[in-house]
Order: C-alpha cells, then sequence, then structure tokens
C-alpha cells in the first residue's frame, strides 16, 4: 500500500477546510522513509530555484513535494486564504518567520530548524519564508498540503514595498533601474485585471517623494476660481470608476527590425485596471473655465532633463478641452481598489481612458487651462508620429491607442503536440471596443476568427481564444490581428511614420508542433477561472456607477 493513502484517503474525504491541526496531526502519521522511498522518482531538483511537483489535488486540497537544492528559499510569502502542513522528508529546513513593520514592510521576527522529519504548521497571512541553509551541499525534501487549495499566495520582499497577488507572477522586468522603467511579462498573465505589482512603470525622471499632508492639487490659469486641492477636499467629491488598459506608446519597441531609440520595451508596457477617482470635469467645473481656454495642462511633481533638453523641465502634457471634459477622464487615487502606488503616482494622477499613458500624468500637482495650444517637450520634441498629406508629412501628438492584439499562450519558441492546442491571447482598441480577433496559423495567408472571451467593457482589452486543431508535424508561424468595431484592421507591418511609437503590427509566434499527442488545456489557463481579482472585478463592473454629472451654463462651462 502506498505511503501516503490514508493521507489522500483524509484529504479526498474532507468537505471542508480542515482544522490547521488536523492537518499537522496527519502529516506526523506518515512513514517518512517509505514516503521518501516512494517518491523517490518524481523528485527533481534545478540550479534555476526549488522546485514544486504537484502530487496531488482534489476540490478541498493540494499535496505538493518540494526539491530545494542547498542554499535555496521560497520568496517571502503567506498562503493568502489557505492553511499548510508541512513536513520535512529529507534535511532539515530553516523556517523564518515575519512581520509587518510601520508602513508595511516586513521584519523578520525569528528564525528555527526543522529537523528531519519535523512538521510545521501555518495559516493564510503567516508571513514566512522556507530555505535549505544546511551545511556543505545537503538537499532538503520537503511535503506540503494545502487546503483549501493553494491558487494564490502573497509574496513580499525586504527592499521594497511591493507585495506579490500571485503564485505565477514573477516580478516585473526592469527595462532600466533608475530612473524605472519595467514591464508585465506577458507570459505571466492569467487574469483579466491585471495586478498592481506585475503593473508596468514608465518614468522619465526619478520618482519624487511626496508627502501627502502638504501636498496640494493646484487649479489655475484661465478660471474663475483658482483654487488648491487638498486630498480630504478631492476625496469629498463623487467618485467613479473606470476599468481600462492602458499601453505605453512605445511598448514593443525592441521588435522593431529597424531599431528606435528610447526604452526598448518588449510587449509588456501594457495593463489594465480599473481606476477610481474623481471626474476631472467636476474639478474644472468648480473652477470655472473662462471662454478663451483651449487646452488644460497637467503638470507631475517629477523634473529632470533629457539628453536634448539640458534645462530641468516637469513632466507636462496636455488635453484638448473635450477628452478634458469626458466623463470618463478622471483624477485617479485608486488603482484596482487601492491606493496608487508611488511609482504609479501616489496620491493622484490624470487617467485619460482610451489613451496611450503619456497622457496620464503620474503625480500631479498643477492643473493649467490655458488660452494656446501647448507647446511642451512630451507632445512636440517626443510622443509624435508623422502623418501623409496632401503635399507631405505633417506631425501629430500621441493620443488615442490603435488597434491591437498580442498572443500570450503559446509563446514563440514553444513546443507543442498534435491535437487540439488552445491559442490565448488580448486585444484592445483603445476608445473603441474590438470587434474581434482574427487568427493565422499559416504566416498570414488565410485567418479564422477566434473567440471572444471574458469580460467586456468599453476602454478594456478583451481576451480571446482560438481552438487550434494540428494534425500535420511542423513549424507554423502564429499571426493575431484585431478589428475594431469603427472598422480599423490591425496592420501586419510597422508604419514607419510612426518612429519609435505606436508599435502595434501583428507580431508572429513561431511554434514547433512535435508528432505527439497534445497533453491537456495548459493549466494556467484553466486557473485563470479562479484567480479572485476577476471576480472582484466582474462584480464591480456590473454595480451603477455613482455619478450623475450636471454642468451649469453661463459663467465658465
Ligand atoms: N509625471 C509623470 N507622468 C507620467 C510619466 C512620467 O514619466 N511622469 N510617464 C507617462 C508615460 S509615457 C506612461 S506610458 C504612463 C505610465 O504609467 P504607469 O507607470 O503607471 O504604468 O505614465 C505617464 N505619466
Ligand atoms: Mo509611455
Amino acid at each position: 500500500m502506498s505511503a501516503l493513502a490514508q493521507l489522500f484517503d483524509y484529504l479526498d474525504g474532507l468537505r471542508q477546510r480542515p482544522a490547521l491541526s488536523d492537518l499537522a496531526g496527519k502529516l506526523e502519521q506518515l512513514d517518512v522513509a517509505r514516503t521518501l522511498e516512494e517518491l523517490k522518482p518524481k523528485l527533481k531538483f534545478s540550479d534555476a530555484g526549488y522546485q514544486r511537483i504537484l502530487l496531488r489535488e482534489g476540490p478541498q486540497y493540494h499535496v505538493w513535494a518540494m526539491c530545494w537544492k542547498n542554499g535555496q528559499r521560497s520568496p517571502i510569502h503567506d498562503h493568502a486564504a489557505s492553511s499548510c502542513a508541512l513536513r520535512v522528508l529529507r534535511g532539515t529546513a530553516t523556517a523564518t518567520r515575519f512581520e509587518f513593520a510601520a508602513h508595511g514592510h516586513v521584519k523578520a521576527v525569528g528564525s528555527y530548524e526543522l529537523g528531519p522529519g519535523s512538521v510545521c504548521a501555518t495559516q493564510d497571512s503567516d508571513l514566512h519564508q522556507i530555505s535549505n541553509l544546511q551545511e556543505g551541499t545537503a538537499d532538503l525534501v520537503t511535503l506540503h498540503v494545502y487546503s483549501p487549495p493553494l491558487l494564490r499566495m502573497n509574496t513580499y520582499s525586504i527592499t521594497s514595498l511591493i507585495r506579490g497577488e500571485d503564485v505565477w507572477a514573477e516580478e516585473r522586468r526592469m527595462v532600466t533601474a533608475s530612473p524605472e522603467n519595467s514591464e508585465m511579462m506577458m507570459q505571466n498573465m492569467h487574469s483579466w485585471v491585471t495586478p498592481n505589482r506585475l503593473f508596468f512603470v514608465r518614468n522619465h525622471f526619478d520618482e519624487p517623494t511626496i508627502d501627502l499632508a502638504s501636498w496640494r492639487l493646484r487649479v489655475e490659469g484661465c478660471v474663475q476660481r483658482s483654487r488648491q486641492w487638498t486630498m480630504p477636499d478631492l476625496l469629498s467629491l463623487p467618485q467613479r470608476s473606470v476599468f481600462a488598459t492602458v499601453e505605453c506608446a512605445g511598448n514593443g519597441r525592441s521588435f522593431l527590425t529597424a531599431p528606435m531609440p528610447g526604452v526598448q520595451w518588449g510587449a509588456g508596457a501594457i495593463g489594465h485596471a480599473e481606476w477610481t477617482g474623481v471626474p476631472l470635469a467636476i474639478v474644472l467645473e468648480q473652477a470655472g473655465l473662462k471662454s478663451e481656454t483651449q487646452e488644460i495642462v497637467f503638470e507631475g511633481a517629477d523634473r529632470g532633463t533629457e539628453a536634448d533638453h539640458p534645462q530641468p523641465m516637469q513632466f507636462a502634457r496636455s488635453l484638448t478641452l473635450e477628452k478634458a471634459l469626458d466623463p470618463d477622464t478622471l483624477l485617479v487615487h485608486r488603482m484596482n481598489g487601492e491606493p496608487l502606488r508611488p511609482n504609479h503616482g501616489f496620491p493622484l494622477r490624470l487617467f485619460v481612458p482610451g489613451w496611450y499613458g503619456v497622457a496620464s500624468v503620474k503625480w500631479l500637482q498643477k492643473i493649467e487651462a490655458i488660452d494656446r495650444v501647448f507647446e511642451g517637450y512630451y507632445q512636440t520634441v517626443k510622443y509624435t508620429v508623422k502623418r501623409r498629406t496632401g503635399k507631405g508629412t505633417c506631425s501629430e501628438v500621441v493620443g488615442p491607442m490603435a488597434v491591437k492584439s498580442e498572443i500570450i499562450r503559446p509563446q514563440s519558441g514553444a513546443v507543442l503536440g498534435l491535437g487540439t492546442n488552445r491559442l490565448f491571447g488580448v486585444a484592445w482598441a483603445g476608445e473603441e471596443a474590438v470587434a474581434g480577433v482574427d487568427v493565422s496559423i499559416d504566416g498570414g495567408r488565410t485567418w479564422s476568427p477566434a473567440q471572444l472571451i471574458g469580460p467586456q467593457a468599453k476602454y478594456s482589452w478583451n481576451m480571446w481564444e482560438y481552438l487550434w486543431e494540428v494534425a500535420q508535424p511542423g513549424s507554423y508561424q502564429i499571426l493575431s490581428r484585431a478589428i475594431s468595431t469603427g472598422g480599423r484592421i490591425q496592420p501586419i507591418q510597422h508604419d514607419v511614420l510612426n518612429g519609435g511609437y505606436l508599435i502595434h503590427h501583428s507580431r508572429p509566434a513561431n511554434v514547433r508542433v512535435e508528432a505527439r499527442q497534445h497533453i491537456q488545456a495548459e493549466r494556467a489557463d484553466v486557473e485563470t477561472l479562479f484567480y479572485d481579482m476577476n471576480a472582484y472585478a466582474e462584480r464591480i463592473l456590473h454595480m451603477p456607477l455613482d455619478v450623475e454629472m450636471e454642468f451649469s451654463t453661463g459663467e465658465g462651462i
């Protein structure tokens, strides 16, 4: 009989989450030597990091074996909403416990050794780290039971306040460290809403440090009533939430065949979040725009120089009156329900749905109504594209996002099997909705419609899938193309007039199909269904917005 049979029987019989002491008790009863002997063929070690091997799962539990080479550690983590009991099968583990210090930093509060055979149990929000810190080169093998199944865990860092939401998620990829420009690794996309921890960061200058108590938002220029707003002032106004996808205008730059200067983004300078704040129109209404107002300028608290602009300048951008007064253009203080993180513009940013990220000025400190067209650096020197005119080209400021799609899985280089392979991706079209996505598996010769899946909302990306029946082994070039409700079609080639911006042509995933049966749908996609951020997002999506806006006539707009 299997050494683990009794444990598995007990777990299969569970109808609800057991007491932590029961889980620990069951592990205590295991015969360690026999269990280890039985698991031997399944254990694997890697230099890349500790290995997790799922041994068995049921509605109420997961059982994992974990293999740790000498010196390997887990992240500092908790188990979100699961209990965990652990038994050391081979070697000695070091468990380190952490606590939250002031302001949410984590600090170690103690560590202890778990010798061969010892059992340890932790619950939900207990912060800890497991490490193999043994002498010499000794391996460590541990057995873990989670109930309910561990679909999510939070990870923490001792060096930053960044908090993880997702066990599959890795860190953002740093493209440049200072100032920070970091992107999501798209293969880690498992949810409609992008967890804040994975959400790309695009900074032109060093992040400003802002003291909320002394922070003010100045509203001035061509207005009847200049005013300084505190955060409590702004929070007393009607609030509104908008789900929206935002992409950096330079996203995908590293894929250009003719290299362009600027941050060398992969595919991940994009994310989708719920943005909450005060409609800008309400603040402008209170200020009373004078009739000569042409544009509204937004200034961030960050400041610095560019190679071709040695004079220090603030980051600033303008909006046309039409977009500024759109009820969906918000002064945002929350992202996915959480106060803005410092790198996303704490305490307040502008958010312009449907437009490239550059419009959404972070660390907002000043709003100025002006009676002319703004000619700031980030809309004359940078963030412009060329457009054909009757007699040549003219320059155009980057505004609404183009129509685009991405293949998330499989990634280029994947090796697949015969049978039904699931292609999964996203598509977006800025201020328009996505009407459809087509897929080609022959490098763009023929196209078939993909299925739009998941929630749909005005400015949000759409997830899509395509079940690809493959009968022939070989090499395939997969392409996707999105079509907007306004009839715009994602192009196959980059438009050179766009320079290093608006890189929205279809990017192929090159895959190889081997002469073996495909195994099963990727597990991670199945788990998408369980990811609670989605449930949260869906709930909010169907809630009525809490704001009715009326504008006075006469004085001001
Ligand atoms: N003050 C300020 N706002 C800014 C920027 C900046 O460097 N400074 N970068 C812009 C650009 S180019 C983008 S793509 C978005 C990125 O927002 P995120 O870092 O929150 O993802 O912020 C925009 N707002
Ligand atoms: Mo950007």
